[in-house]
């Protein structure tokens, strides 16, 4: 029989007799309720005024005090009503008091809300708690827990009735602890879902699991920054899909990124930093900043003079470069050696680690060259002169190389090559495919420049995640079933917003959709499809504003990808850009105008609040054109891991047009990132998705503070409070027809005193899913107890006969 808990109060519901683990009739005091539908199933024993006040208002005023107590045991059936009255302000009262009694984790209906502690909190993610909820008969009773979301997963995969794929979708705003999450939650799939054996015969590096845990930090280093947001966010998404082998183990990994924010490579918003990667290296060179994690000691003196021997990436000592803001400020993230010891354990061996690194530091060198304006046009820009010392670099060092050279000899670039393609375009044009060679203007100079970088960086990125995934690769015919953890960007507002912040936004839209689709939508029109009896709880559908993105015939998308193949009519301006998407998408409801913006924007209304985006270089940045010119430079390069980043093709000089442009059509970012969007989905489609909601109490990353009306915004937009309405009066338990019947099919041969009349109401007539709400459950155990039961000669079907029996009744004998 499949029992789907759709809501995580189902299994613990099913013994309604029963008290929840840990808890004695004789525990003190009121408690919290540990889901804000009030299905309770485990007490957490915080007593206090406040919390049972708490209490009482989910419950109603008028309710009677022992039904306080009652939260203490059992989910009440007869409170079900009440709990459907939960509002907003109930749920966040809720939600504060446990958060006030470092109580983090709430179940509400299908999903489980994490609330970010901002602090170190270790006893809550122990070896020993992963155990215990993986031994625990029913984990649903133990505390709230991501823990339990892990082994419900776990648990479905192992089912040998129907083993299915598991997804796990963590959302959040930036910042809420999406990352942490799934970083925790692969902690405890290594330590449950370990192959016994191999402990003792394998170091602890060689293992698979721990070579999957090597890729967060490895993944992290390169793909994380410091934004305004957060400390650590990611700047690419990712799935990883563990795999499990029939015997449960597992066997090996795949992840996938998602759009890395490669920009930011050469360009940092104020007050925001670069890629951790790059602090790392120029931190591990012994510049006088002091590591502020117990986990990461700063280096010994030995260690730094030994680092500057054997490091080949030139970073001089008081350098200053212009691709590094804010390189004073010391983040946990800047642990090098931690990065190092992943990356060897992930097969990526020293030289080629100082391989990576020489390569970085060719790119911060690259990003302090400076072009000066010529005023001769047919001139190419002259490189500004390094002696005037732009940046603070010791004078003897900028002497002897400068910078460009310095840039060229890292990345093992033919210095003259590299000046002139920074500063010269050339052209093919006619049929005799001329070389016309066109000096740069300051402007272009500077977007090849940063172009080239931002190349690098991305190939490098791909190359790592390609060398982390066949690190930890499973043979295809090793595994059976996976586990997929989602973690992506959260979602995003800056004051300057662009064409990454849209991808990033439009991706949580996505993620949104799935869920409302898939819990919201999907389970009432399904109830309403089987003519049970339910009234309809609104939530705020976000499809109206996925339609403004990316609907057909015209959206936003549709248009910056019209708008950046297009040659000839493109709005010159960022203001006829905005003019065009204004009027072009007036109609939505989820557009709209900021008049007091001097800048040229337009806004779009997102489930999680409105956000400006600026026009100005959205076209470019969807077109993100990569001159054949730099591609080419790069394929000259004698550096052996460039040469691997950049292997020479030779289909790709016939391909290209005499005027230098590639034949094939432009695929912009936006429409590639459609694209893997919607295969991700198809992909989340075809598993049983579990929903972690992570909320972030405060955006100052402060302990102990919860903002109410941040917190509440948040509520507001994933749609919680619905969520808890549709769970409380739903059908949380969702047995197969096929198995219903197979399991109680010993009934049959019983029988009843009176055949199923007419008047039972037809319940999932002709489909394959019986639902089941609360008050089934009595007959339902009743059943179970009969089956089990198997001298009983006659079934006392009188004695429970109610509506809800017959309906059982009347299911077991439809066909199957
Ligand atoms: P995100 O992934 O949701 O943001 P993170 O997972 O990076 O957010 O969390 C942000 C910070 O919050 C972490 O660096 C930790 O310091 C802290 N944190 C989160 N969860 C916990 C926890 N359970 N215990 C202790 N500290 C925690 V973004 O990647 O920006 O969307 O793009
Ligand atoms: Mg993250």
């Amino acid at each position: 029989m499949i029992l789907e808990a759709k809501s995580l109060s189902t299994a613990q519901a099913s013994t309604p007799t029963q008290l929840p683990a840990g808890l004695s009739p004789s525990s003190p005091g009121p408690v919290i309720p540990s889901q804000v539908n009030g299905h309770s199933s485990g007490p957490d024993a915080h007593g206090g005024k406040a919390l049972r006040e708490d209490l009482q208002e989910f419950l109603g005023q008028e309710a009677p005090l022992h039904l306080l107590d009652d939260l203490t045991k059992v989910n009440p059936v007869t409170l079900e009503t009440e709990f459907a009255k939960s509002t907003f302000a109930s749920v966040l009262r809720c939600l504060q008091a446990r958060y006030m009694a470092d109580t983090f984790y709430t179940n509400a209906g299908c999903t489980l809300v994490a609330l970010n502690p901002f602090k170190p909190v270790p006893q809550l993610y122990s070896p020993d708690l992963m155990k215990e909820y993986h031994a625990a008969p029913q984990p649903q009773k133990l505390k709230p827990h991501i823990f339990t979301v892990g082994e419900q997963t776990y648990r479905n995969v192992k089912s040998l009735i129907e083993p299915v794929n598991q997804s796990i979708v963590v959302s959040g705003e930036s910042g809420a602890g999406k990352t942490w999450t799934s970083r925790c939650l692969m902690k405890f799939y290594a330590v449950v879902a370990a192959s016994p054996t191999s402990w003792e015969s394998h170091k602890i590096a060689e293992r698979i699991e721990q070579r999957i845990l090597n890729s967060n930090p490895v993944m992290e280093a390169f793909g994380n920054a410091c934004t305004l947001r957060n400390n650590n966010s990611s700047r690419f998404g990712k799935f990883i899909q563990l795999q499990m082998n029939r015997a449960h183990q597992m066997t090996g990994a795949a992840v996938q990124t998602y759009l890395l924010e490669k920009t930011r490579v050469a360009c940092q918003a104020s007050s925001e930093r670069n890629f951790h990667i790059f602090y790392q290296a120029y931190t591990s060179l012994g510049f006088p900043r002091t590591p502020s994690s117990a986990t990461c000691p700063p280096p010994t003196d030995l260690q730094r003079s030994q680092c500057r021997r054997e490091a080949p990436w030139h970073l001089p000592e008081g350098a200053a470069f212009s691709w590094l803001p804010n390189p004073e400020r010391t983040l946990e993230e800047d642990c090098f050696e931690v990065t190092r010891e992943a990356m060897l354990h992930l097969g990526i061996d020293t030289p080629t680690q100082n391989n990576i690194f020489k390569v970085l530091a060719g790119l911060l060198h690259l990003g302090n060259v400076r072009f000066a304006d010529c005023e001769d046009e047919a001139q190419p820009c002259q490189l500004m002169d390094d002696a005037k010392g732009l940046f603070a670099y010791q004078q003897g060092f900028l002497r002897s190389f400068g910078l460009c050279r310095t840039s060229a000899s890292l990345l093992w670039l033919p210095e003259d090559p590299l000046l002139e393609t920074l500063r010269i375009r050339t052209i093919r044009a006619g049929r005799q495919q001329q070389v016309f060679r066109k000096p740069c203007s300051l402007a272009e100079c500077d977007t090849r420049r940063d172009c080239l970088a931002k190349l690098i960086y991305a190939r490098l990125f791909d190359w790592l995640v390609s060398v982390i995934n066949s690190s930890i690769y499973a043979a295809p015919d090793s595994w059976t079933t996976f586990i997929g953890l989602l973690d992506v960007y959260g979602f995003e507002s800056f004051p300057d917003n662009s064409l990454e912040q849209l991808c990033i936004n439009y991706a949580n839209e996505k993620l949104q959709q799935h869920f409302v689709a898939h819990y919201l939508r999907a389970q009432q029109e399904e109830y309403a499809l089987e003519g049970l009896e339910w009234s309809f709880v609104n939530y705020q559908d976000n499809q109206t504003c996925l339609d403004l993105i990316e609907g057909s015939p015209i959206s936003i998308c549709s248009l910056l990808k019209r708008v950046t193949e297009c040659r000839l009519n493109r709005p010159s301006s960022a203001a006829q850009l905005q003019t065009r998407i204004e009027s072009a998408l007036a109609g939505s409801p989820c557009l709209g105008h900021d008049k007091l913006s001097r800048e040229p924007s337009f806004i779009v209304v997102h489930y999680a609040g409105p956000v400006r985006y600026h026009t100005a270089g959205l076209v470019e940045k969807n077109k993100d054109p990569v001159p054949p010119e730099l591609t080419r430079l790069l394929q000259q390069s004698q550096d052996p891991l460039l040469k691997v980043l950049f292997p020479t093709d030779p289909e790709e000089k016939s391909q290209e047009e005499p005027s230098g442009k590639s034949r094939t059509p432009v695929l912009t970012v936006v429409s590639r990132f459609k694209a893997s969007l919607e295969q991700l989905l198809q992909v989340l489609h075809s598993t049983t998705p579990h929903y972690i909601r992570c909320i972030k109490p405060n955006s100052k990353g402060q302990a102990q503070t919860f903002l109410r009306e941040e917190v509440l915004s948040q509520l507001e937009a994933c749609g919680l409070v619905e969520t808890i309405h549709i769970s409380a009066a739903g059908f949380p338990i969702r047995v197969s027809h096929r198995n219903f019947v197979e399991r109680y099919a010993l009934l049959r041969r019983l029988r009843p005193r009176t055949a199923p009349g007419p008047q039972s109401p037809p319940l999932n007539e002709g489909r394959s899913v019986c639902h089941f709400p609360f008050t089934f459950l009595p007959p339902l155990f009743l059943l179970s107890m009969v089956c089990s039961a198997l001298s009983l000669a006659h079934v006392p079907w009188a004695l429970a006969d109610s509506a809800a029996v017959s309906r059982l009744r009347y299911l077991l004998w439809q066909p199957l």
